[in-house]
């Protein structure tokens, strides 16, 4: 089979995302651990242009961004299933991925998991508690709405597993190590689904680096 490879850092939730994608579908693949600054060298660019992690590459097809590249596993391995067959629980997976990229990872979890832990621990630099604190309005939003539209499903779209899942539990993994995560997850029933999670071998095989295991 032609071999497909992954590159990104260790412990980035994008990452893990079409790491657990691959796991899933029970594909082997190859992963390109990156350091930290290797996102903007110039090999690294010619593949993201933008600079970010994963990069994925099957045989001479390259591709980035997670979400497309989660879509297209599921296009050339159908089984399991990615996507819900039902439209409404299809445009609830969209729903989800849509906050993910456009809230909470950008607005609230690069700023309090950046501010709590990576910064702190990859890059020695110290904790901005005004930047936490104006991350928690719009963090308390994300949670309260990832909640509600879970509600009491097994999944975040319906009752089997989508790329909602697969692309917020390494997200929701990572904030639960923050304080401030951890309270705002506690009490919804996110934590359970966080739990159910955890115990998938595609989230057991593809845990974060022990430095960014530590609870902050
Ligand atoms: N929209 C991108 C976002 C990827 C992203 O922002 N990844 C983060 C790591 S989780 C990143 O690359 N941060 C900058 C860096 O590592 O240099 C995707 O879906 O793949």
């Amino acid at each position: 089979m032609t071999e497909m490879v992954v590159h990104g850092v260790p412990g980035s939730p994008f990452l893990r995302a079409v790491q657990m994608g691959l796991e899933e579908k029970r594909v082997s693949y190859r992963l390109q651990a990156m350091g930290p600054g290797d996102s903007k060298s110039e090999v690294y660019l010619k593949k993201h242009p933008f600079g970010r992690v994963p990069a994925f590459e099957h045989g001479d097809f390259c591709l980035y961004e997670t979400q497309a590249i989660l879509r297209y596993l599921d296009d050339v391995f159908p089984e399991p299933p990615f996507e819900p067959s039902d439209p409404r629980a299809a445009a609830r997976m969209n729903q989800i991925i849509g906050i993910n990229d456009w809230y909470f990872f950008p607005k609230v979890s690069a700023v309090i998991v950046f501010q709590r832990i990576i910064g702190p621990t990859l890059l020695g630099t110290a904790t901005d508690e005004a930047a936490i604190a104006a991350a928690i309005p719009l963090a308390s939003i994300c949670i309260s709405e990832l909640d509600h539209l879970l509600g009491s499903q097994q999944f975040l779209a319906g009752e089997s597993l989508s790329i909602a899942d697969l692309m917020l539990a390494p997200q929701l993994d990572f904030f639960a190590e923050t304080p401030e995560g951890k309270s705002l997850i506690r009490e919804t029933r996110l934590s359970a689904w966080l739990d159910r999670m955890n115990t998938r071998p595609s989230m057991r095989a593809t845990p974060r680096p022990e430095a960014l295991r530590r609870a902050a």
